[in-house]
C-alpha cells in the first residue's frame, strides 16, 4: 500500500480511449419499479486496473466479486443533504418499517465465476453475495446475477430511491493492504479451468488474443502491481470500517477541472423508481433519496472467512 492516487482515473481514461466508454465501472443492470421483483445483476464493464498513475494501465482479469446490500437498521438514508440512520428513512418507505430488499443469489454457472454464495444472518436474511472460482477476461464483460424485490416508496415526493451497494471486484488471491505490492501473482484460470487470454501489449505479430498460441496471463514473481488486489466501488463508509478503510482503494470525489465538472465519489447504485401516479401527487419538488450500508455491515458480512480465497489474515483488506 504505497500511497498514491489516480488508480481509477488511469483505468477509466484508458477505457474511454479504446472502447468509447467513458464510465464503465461496475454498475447494476436494470432500474426497478417500486414494489416489484427484479431479476437483476451487477455489470462488470472492465478488468482490474494496473499500475496506478502510469500513462498506460494494464488490466487484469477480475477473479471474483463480493457485494454488501443495505438492509434493516444498519443503513444511512440521505435526503436533501440530511442523513438518517436506520428505520424508514423519515417515511421514505412505509412508516415504522425497515429496508428489506429480499436479495436472493442465483444458482448455476451464470457469470464468469462458477461459485455463487449468499452470506446470511441468523434469520436467513441475505446481506451479501460472493462470487469466486473463475476469471473474466478483461476485455469481455460479465453480469453477476441476483434477484431483489423492491420496497414501495411511501413518500410521493421521492422520485427514486438510489440503493447503493458495496461492491468489490477481486483482482488477486490471498492479499491484504500490507502484502499486495509483493508477488507472486498466480496464473488465473477461468471458470472452466482454462488459462485467460492476455489483452494488452501490441507486440503479438497480429495474433489475436483469443486464439490458440496467443499469450495468456501467467504467474508473475513480482505480483500484479501495488494496490491492485481489488477494485472497491464505494467511498469512505458511514460509521467507519475496520476492514475496508484503505484510502488507496476507496472511491473519491473528483474535483472540477478546466474541461469537466466535479463529480461525487462513485457507488455501485440500483435505482428504484416511484410510480408516475405517486409522483404526480407530490405538492412540492420531488427529489432522489439514497440509502447505503454502514461500515459495520461490511465488517460483519465481508469478513476474512467470507471473502476467501481473495483476502489474507483478518485485518486491513
Ligand atoms: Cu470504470
Amino acid at each position: 500500500m504505497i500511497h498514491s492516487s489516480f488508480k481509477k482515473l488511469a483505468l477509466c481514461s484508458f477505457v474511454s480511449l479504446f472502447a468509447s466508454q467513458a464510465y464503465a465501472h461496475t454498475g447494476v443492470r436494470d432500474q426497478v419499479d417500486e414494489g416489484k421483483p427484479s431479476f437483476n445483476g451487477f455489470t462488470i464493464g472492465h478488468g482490474c486496473s494496473g499500475s496506478e498513475g502510469a500513462a498506460y494501465a494494464e488490466q487484469y482479469p477480475v477473479l471474483g466479486q463480493s457485494a454488501v446490500f443495505p438492509l434493516l437498521d444498519n443503513v444511512v438514508w440521505r435526503k436533501n443533504g440530511a442523513k438518517t440512520i436506520g428505520g424508514d428513512g423519515g417515511n421514505v418507505i412505509e412508516a415504522g418499517t425497515t429496508l428489506k430488499l429480499g436479495v436472493t443469489g442465483f444458482a448455476g454457472l451464470s457469470s464468469a465465476f462458477r461459485t455463487s454464495q449468499e452470506i446470511v444472518d441468523r434469520l436467513g436474511n441475505v446481506h451479501a453475495l460472493h462470487w469466486s472460482k473463475g476469471a473474466m477476461e478483461p476485455k469481455l464483460n460479465t453480469v453477476t446475477p441476483f434477484k431483489i424485490t423492491a420496497p414501495l416508496i411511501a413518500d410521493n415526493c421521492v422520485k427514486s430511491l438510489k440503493v447503493r451497494i458495496g461492491v468489490i471486484n477481486w483482482c488477486d488471491l490471498g492479499r491484504n493492504a500490507a502484502t499486495d505490492a509483493k508477488g507472486p501473482y498466480l496464473q488465473p484460470k477461468d471458470a472452466f479451468g482454462d488459462t485467460v487470454p492476455r489483452v494488452t501489449g501490441f507486440d503479438n505479430g497480429g495474433i489475436q488474443r483469443n486464439v490458440p498460441g496467443a499469450s495468456v496471463y501467467t504467474k508473475m514473481p513480482a505480483g500484479n502491481g501495488d494496490n491492485n488486489r481489488a477494485d472497491w466501488w464505494f467511498p469512505v463508509l458511514e460509521g467507519g470500517s475496520k476492514l475496508y478503510n484503505d484510502v488507496d482503494l476507496l472511491q473519491k470525489d473528483t474535483p472540477a477541472t478546466a474541461t469537466a465538472a466535479a463529480s461525487p465519489a462513485f457507488w455501485t447504485t440500483m435505482t428504484i423508481n416511484n410510480s408516475a401516479a405517486d409522483i404526480a401527487k407530490c405538492t412540492g419538488t420531488p427529489v432522489d433519496v439514497s440509502v447505503e450500508p454502514l461500515g459495520v455491515d461490511f465488517d460483519t458480512y465481508l469478513t476474512a472467512r467470507n471473502t476467501q480465497p481473495f483476502t489474507k489474515g483478518s485485518i486491513n483488506f
